[in-house]
């Protein structure tokens, strides 16, 4: 292979450790390899022996990474935060699944908003995507979908945990997810999977003409589903243009099929542009069907709502199955990714209105490569297609690619081999309107000999790609692998974030109890209601006597003001962990429905006196 030839040419005994691809790269960032004296400033060396062009991804001890990328954790049900360019995982933010690390799922609460949500116990991430206020990452919150249950989910960012999650009506497999830029008044979850709408068993179930799939308008700060529209074939995913005008989806199975051989017969499906202002009209105007108390808009084809000039839904025809769509950066185009055929269609957004036939806002199609399914930006004009099949990335030239003829190569400036299969790709803060165009990371789906073997599961290998240096080209600096299965992620400035460090408890729903105000009381003949603290290194309680069958409602304010010092309330044989974190107050109900005697603990180890910290409970039979 390339990187061990060196040695030929002697290019290992002029510099130890430095690869032959490298010295190469090196000597053309300062223009010669006779100034390579002088070069050793623009590498960095990884501390193992190789030299590189691309930046240090190594965050020394002590250092913080640069960026938080946020990764929708596939079957995993939660959103992963990890740091960038370390790529160490930093926390993981349960969302769909309870997870007893953060008590989430254990307490009142999150029970009840997870029960409130359907009462599943796993959900399928995808697309965690950050709100925006003038077209940049504010900060605030993040929303996620869920394609097993059909739902979304928000998480506050200040908290880092799931604040609400709504049941979408007439949607099963909610698959794309996105907010409406550049302020997030909405947020868009997209309907993959046709089914009877309502899809409640009434009807030719065995129909597939009768069935639909609807994209989903969502309040953000109600999580209220706001309104709906109906449309033809299945959709994938979805991207918003700049402006909050459009929202484009991809999409599948524009033959109404419901077998792989039915869904793949022709040749052309279609992006759907959904008109924001139009559809809104029609709600306003009372051109709906309700149903499932949601407004229902018809975007289908023949739909009267379609004719004319004004339609609410353009279908843009595209070669077979588009997968990914992106915009760029400066709302020029929008971009959808082949994945059954070798290239990606350009659209001009601003030619949709003005064309009469959708096909003539398709402004490029350039050939990438096998399988292409998603596209970032580096905001140097450039973007950056993964090739599910070749496995690999592609970067191309989105001006060139305009220029030149449909199925032409030449925008192709440069590939790079990933490991393997990539399906998501995302560079640094590529989904608004200021990507910073130095990282980039390929979330791969198979990672085969990459790491020790661990078993018939492999990790997921997600590859971190220096893509900084237009000269030296992209630079594959790091292996990752993941616990299953990232798809889509989204990269943020650690200057755009501001978590707490301890929770306000004014922004909590339950009263907070200090040391000196513990209760507990009989507040019905088989309810007991406890109210007490914790602290380094006690709880409210020593010992709390109930009786068996009593219901007890059990709330804990963790008091201490000092960071990172968490306690919690494990209780042996009632399958409860509740974490508690400094100001935090919550409760958890649980039946005593065993006499005996049973040691509550803390499970996070808070001091030397942590195995210590301890309370019994005491179940009195009847
Ligand atoms: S994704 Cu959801 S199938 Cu390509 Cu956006 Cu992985
Ligand atoms: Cu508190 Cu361990």
């Amino acid at each position: 292979d390339e990187q061990q030839s060196g040695a030929e040419d002697g290019f290992d005994s002029l510099l130890p450790g430095l690869r032959r691809r490298d010295f190469m790269k090196a000597g053309a960032a300062v223009g010669g390899l006779s100034g390579l004296a002088g070069c050793t400033s623009l590498l960095s060396d990884e501390g193992d022996g190789t030299v590189s062009a691309a930046p240090s991804h190594s965050v020394p001890p002590g250092e913080v990474d640069e960026y938080y990328a946020f990764l929708g954790g596939g079957q995993s049900g939660d959103v992963r935060v990890v740091g960038l360019p370390s790529m160490r995982e930093l926390i993981r933010i349960p969302v769909f699944q309870r997870d007893s690390g953060r008590g989430y799922g254990h307490d009142d609460e999150s029970r009840e908003m997870l029960e409130e949500a359907g009462g599943y116990t796993w959900g399928d991430t995808h697309h965690p995507r950050i709100s925006q206020t003038d077209g940049d990452y504010d900060g605030r919150f993040a929303y996620v979908n869920d394609k097993a249950n059909g739902r979304m989910a928000r998480i506050d960012l200040t908290y880092f945990e799931t604040d609400a999650i709504v049941d979408i009506p007439n949607q099963q497999g909610t698959h794309g997810s996105c907010a409406q830029l550049p302020d997030t008044d909405l947020i868009f979850g997209v309907g993959e999977f046709r089914t009877p709408i309502p899809n409640d068993g009434t009807g030719d179930l065995h129909d597939p003409d009768k069935y639909g799939a609807v994209l989903a308008a969502i309040d953000p700060e109600s999580m209220n589903v706001e309104w709906e529209v109906l449309v033809d074939g299945n959709m994938d995913n979805g991207d918003g243009s700049k402006e909050g005008r459009y929202f484009f989806t991809t999409g599948y199975n524009s033959e109404g099929a419901v077998t792989e051989k039915g869904m793949t017969r022709s040749d052309r499906d279609n992006v759907k542009a959904f008109d924001i202002p139009r559809i809104e009209a029609a709600v306003e105007a009372g051109d709906y069907e309700r149903i499932n108390e949601v407004p229902v808009v018809d975007g289908r084809k023949d739909s009267p709502l379609n004719q004319g000039d004004d339609p609410v839904v353009r279908y843009i025809p595209t070669p077979k199955s588009p997968h990914g769509i992106s915009v760029t950066p400066d709302n020029e185009y929008a971009i959808a990714s082949g994945k059954l055929d070798p290239t990606a269609s350009v659209i001009q957004i601003d030619k949709i209105d003005e064309v009469d036939d959708p096909a003539d806002a398709i402004v490029g199609q350039p050939k990438l490569g096998l399988g292409p399914l998603h596209t970032a930006y580096d905001g140097r004009g450039h973007a950056y297609t993964s090739l599910f099949i070749d496995s690999q990335v592609v970067k191309w030239d989105i001006e060139e690619a305009v220029e030149a003829d449909a199925g032409s190569e030449s925008p192709v400036i440069e590939k790079i081999d990933v490991h393997y299969n990539p399906g998501h790709l995302i560079a640094s803060e590529s989904y608004t309107e200021d990507p910073a165009g130095d990282w980039l990371i390929s979330l791969n789906k198979l990672s085969k000999d990459r790491f020790l073997p661990v078993g018939p599961q492999h990790p997921e290998n997600d590859q971190l790609i220096y893509i900084g240096d237009d000269e030296a080209g992209m630079e594959h600096v790091k292996d990752s692998p993941a616990h299953a299965e990232p798809h889509d992620a989204s990269i943020c400035h650690r200057s755009k974030l501001d978590p707490a460090k301890t929770y306000d408890p004014d922004d909590l729903d339950l009263d907070y109890t200090d040391e000196g105000e513990e209760t507990m009381e009989r507040v019905d003949d088989d309810r007991v209601e406890i109210e007490m603290y914790s602290t380094r290194n006690k709880y409210g309680f020593q010992e709390m006597t109930v009786t068996e069958g009593d219901t007890i409602e059990m709330q804990v304010t963790n008091i201490e003001t000092t960071s990172d010092m968490l306690h919690s309330v494990a209780i042996p044989d009632h399958d409860v962990h509740m974490r508690v974190a400094p100001q935090e107050t919550r409760k958890v109900t649980f039946t005593a429905d065993e006499p005996g005697v049973y040691w509550i603990y803390c499970a996070h180890f808070c001091s030397a006196l942590h195995l210590e910290m301890r309370s019994r409970l005491i179940v009195e039979p009847e």
